[in-house]
């Protein structure tokens, strides 16, 4: 996989490192990094031999937003088909059949803050910064932030972080439940691939059934969401990897998981 503004770096254990490298307008959003972004996730996610992304920024910055330079003179519906190339880019990564952790190192700002809440995990550096700055700019969140960022944290902080527009420091992101953990910046990494490591030991069907139940229960009402467990669930006795687990635990050994 060849790109402009995409590093790829692929480490064992199906573990692949993503960093968005636009750095001289701090990882901003374009046209062109959004259908880098769609066509990396559309190969990525039916890659057998990959188990868990992580995502991260070059430099200083995460994703300083959406490119304010390209949207400046978008007409009403440019404005749209940008808003949708974006959303549907995002959406891929929710519904992706691998988990995504966000390893935030610097500004999530807007669509870089949206980006991160479509990822499975976030963890952030001491010098993230998250914000949603739109309605400076007379727009409002158009990757998804409206409904994301109450699903992450609720209504309340919420409408705080988009009705005042301000910048929130990595503590603060996590006291309000948008990030997991906060580590120094020179260790951020090492903890993603640490966590990723753990993800990547277990077996790859359950984790990618986990993650849609609770993407797909998430959205639905708890009757539905309980068949859609309880579908995984059984589905999941139909694996390779359920007898390996179940075996190796009843020998006291370590399961040696297949994907299958
Ligand atoms: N777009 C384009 N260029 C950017 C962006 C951006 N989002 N962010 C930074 N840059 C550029 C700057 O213009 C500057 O370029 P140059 O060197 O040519 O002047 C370069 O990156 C470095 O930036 P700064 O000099 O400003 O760096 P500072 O360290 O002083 O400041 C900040 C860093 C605070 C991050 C500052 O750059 C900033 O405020 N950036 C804008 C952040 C922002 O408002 N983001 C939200 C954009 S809107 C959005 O994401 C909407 C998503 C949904 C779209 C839906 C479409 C319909």
């Amino acid at each position: 996989m060849d790109y402009k503004y995409l590093k790829v770096d692929c480490k064992d254990n199906g573990i692949v490192v993503l960093t968005i490298s636009r750095e001289k307008t701090l990882n901003s959003l374009n046209t062109e990094v959004l259908k880098e972004l769609s066509d990396f996730f559309d190969n990525i996610f039916e890659d057998d031999e990959v188990n868990v992304v992580i995502l991260t920024g070059a430099g200083k910055s995460f994703v300083a937003g959406a490119d304010i330079g390209e949207m400046a003179t978008l007409s009403a519906t440019e404005g749209y088909d940008f808003g949708k190339l974006g959303m549907d880019t995002l959406m891929k990564i929710e519904k992706g059949k691998k988990p995504v952790i966000a390893a935030v190192n610097g500004y999530a700002l807007g669509g870089g803050c949206e980006i991160a809440l479509a990822c499975d995990i976030r963890i952030a550096s001491k010098r993230a910064k998250f914000g949603q700055p739109e309605v400076g700019l007379g727009i409002i969140p158009g990757f998804g932030g409206t409904q994301r960022l109450i699903r992450a944290i609720g209504p309340g902080y919420a409408k705080e972080m988009i009705f005042t527009a301000k910048m929130i420091d990595a503590e603060q992101a996590e006291r309000w439940g948008l990030v997991n953990h906060v580590y120094e910046a020179d260790e951020l990494l090492d903890k993603a691939l640490e966590m990723a490591e753990l993800i990547a030991s277990k077996a790859p069907k359950a984790i990618q059934y986990s993650k849609s139940a609770i993407e797909s229960g998430s959205q639905t009402d708890i009757e539905t969401a309980m068949e859609i467990e309880r579908t995984s669930f059984g589905l999941l006795f139909s694996t390779d990897d359920q007898r390996e687990g179940m075996n190796a635990f009843l020998n006291k050994k370590k399961a040696n998981f297949i994907g299958k």
